[in-house]
């Protein structure tokens, strides 16, 4: 019948993660002889089911034979500060004395001191900065990712870290999803008046970037070091005024509430959770908003309380799994080690660990497009040289990505070799030679 795709991955074993399927994993299409095929046009995905039930007369530009491998979808990191200047080695030190995150904030460190640093940097600095934290994420098979402001807290500034958030989306070949975080911490020149400040960010700031088109969601930090419900509610509803969905770190630190509140505004997601009540729970799972679960936060503040797993399981919470990358409370850049952390210190199953890193991941940022394989889906894949998907969360430090695709376009780590392959004239790539 003549198709003629842009792209044909054929013998693999695909995890789809559709929830087409009871098993969590969903399909797992040709999962024993790797005989399942996936075709690429335009940019999404045509064709997907066994290899041996191909229409007649089918064709594509390319041809990859991926030998058994399996395909997933592109990870999509849904929580990262991934823009920011400098880091925070110095305070990594005080804390292995004994000092506390908190305390190390209370003096006047922790977010503020990455503020001055961000402030100083220029777009192009914070994009160069930023370029290779990106870069070690998207080796891992990420292609989605969601970059947070809230290191300028300024309009200026926090407008800088935005346009180079959108910048690394075009250089590094993400798709990039941004938030708005002003309500990270209170600047200096706020200090004492986190009520005039939220003032500030409701009038000037937020109708402002709103209007550049430079933010896709509304973020705060909800604690005792940051800001009240109330503070954050009265920047939800100003969200709502420009039709931009809301989420929140909340329950991290302490139980403040804030689950209960984002869900009240119909927020996509509550992330961090370690502190959240049955109540919290309760109102997530009535809203739709998922869990974010931040792991890496979890390990490096050496926290002890968990985030309530069973109950959110048990009311059917979707729970996604993130990096939070950032300078003082997970500088982590492997999305494949948030998984493995989730499994070994919240105790997800491998399976709920790769939905909250592709399906899961984009229900909480509110995109229907992605994080399943099925027609229609972008074609966003990774391939992964593995023998089981559950070694994706096993691995630690350790990247068994074959090949990344990015909207139907291939790359990866032997993506040199295949001009070798293509000059001997031989059309099929495949990701072991
Ligand atoms: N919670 C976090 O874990 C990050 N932001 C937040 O609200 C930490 C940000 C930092 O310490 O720089
Ligand atoms: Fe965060």
């Amino acid at each position: 019948m003549g198709n003629s795709w842009d792209l044909l991955l054929r013998r693999a074993r695909i995890a789809t993660l559709t929830e087409a399927d009871d098993a969590l994993l969903g399909a797992e299409l040709g999962a024993e002889h790797g005989d399942a095929a996936i075709a690429v046009a335009g940019g999404h995905i045509k064709w997907i089911g066994k290899d041996s039930a191909l229409p007649a007369g089918a064709s594509a530009v390319r041809e990859i034979d991926c030998e058994g491998a399996w395909l997933t979808p592109g990870l999509i990191d849904c929580h990262t500060h991934v823009v920011y200047g400098g880091n925070r080695s110095h305070e990594f030190e005080r804390r292995l004395e004994g000092i506390s995150y908190e305390q190390i904030a209370r003096d006047g460190g922790g977010i503020r001191s990455t503020v001055k640093a961000t402030r100083d940097a220029s777009v192009e600095q914070l994009v160069d900065q930023s370029a290779p934290r990106l870069a070690r994420m998207r080796a891992e098979g990420l292609t989605t990712v969601e970059i947070k402001s809230g290191y300028g807290l300024d309009l200026a500034s926090e407008r800088r870290m935005l346009r180079a958030a959108q910048w690394l989306a075009e250089s590094q070949h993400v798709s990039v999803r941004t938030s708005f975080l002003g309500a990270h911490a209170v600047p200096e020149e706020y200090a004492g008046q986190p009520d005039a400040f939220i003032d500030h960010l409701i009038e000037d700031v937020l109708p402002v970037l709103a209007d550049e088109g430079l933010i896709d969601a509304v973020d705060a930090f909800c604690e005792t070091i940051a800001f009240t419900t109330e503070q954050v509610d009265r920047l939800f509803v100003a969200a709502g005024k420009y039709g931009l969905p809301v989420k929140l770190h909340a329950e991290q630190l302490s139980d403040q509430g804030g689950a209960a509140l984002v869900a009240k505004h119909q927020g996509l997601s509550a992330d961090h959770l370690e502190y959240l009540s049955q109540s919290g729970v309760e109102a997530m799972a009535k809203a739709g908003t998922v869990a974010v679960l931040l792991p890496g936060a979890f390990y490096f503040l050496r926290e002890t309380q968990r985030p309530p797993i069973a109950a959110l399981r048990q009311a059917g919470v979707p729970m996604a799994v993130a990096t939070d990358c950032n300078p003082g409370s997970s500088p982590l850049t492997s999305p494949l080690l948030a998984m493995n952390l989730a499994c070994v210190c919240f105790g997800l199953t491998a399976a709920e660990a790769l939905a909250g890193m592709t399906r899961e991941a984009a229900r909480a940022l509110g995109l229907d497009d992605r994080g399943t394989l099925a027609v229609g889906q972008r074609a966003d894949l990774a391939l992964w040289n593995v023998d089981r998907p559950a070694e994706l969360a096993y691995g630690m430090g350790h990247n068994p990505l074959a090949l990344r695709v990015f909207q139907g376009v291939v790359e990866g780590p032997m993506v040199d070799r295949q001009h070798a392959v293509e000059d001997s004239g031989d059309p099929v790539l495949s990701p072991r030679l």
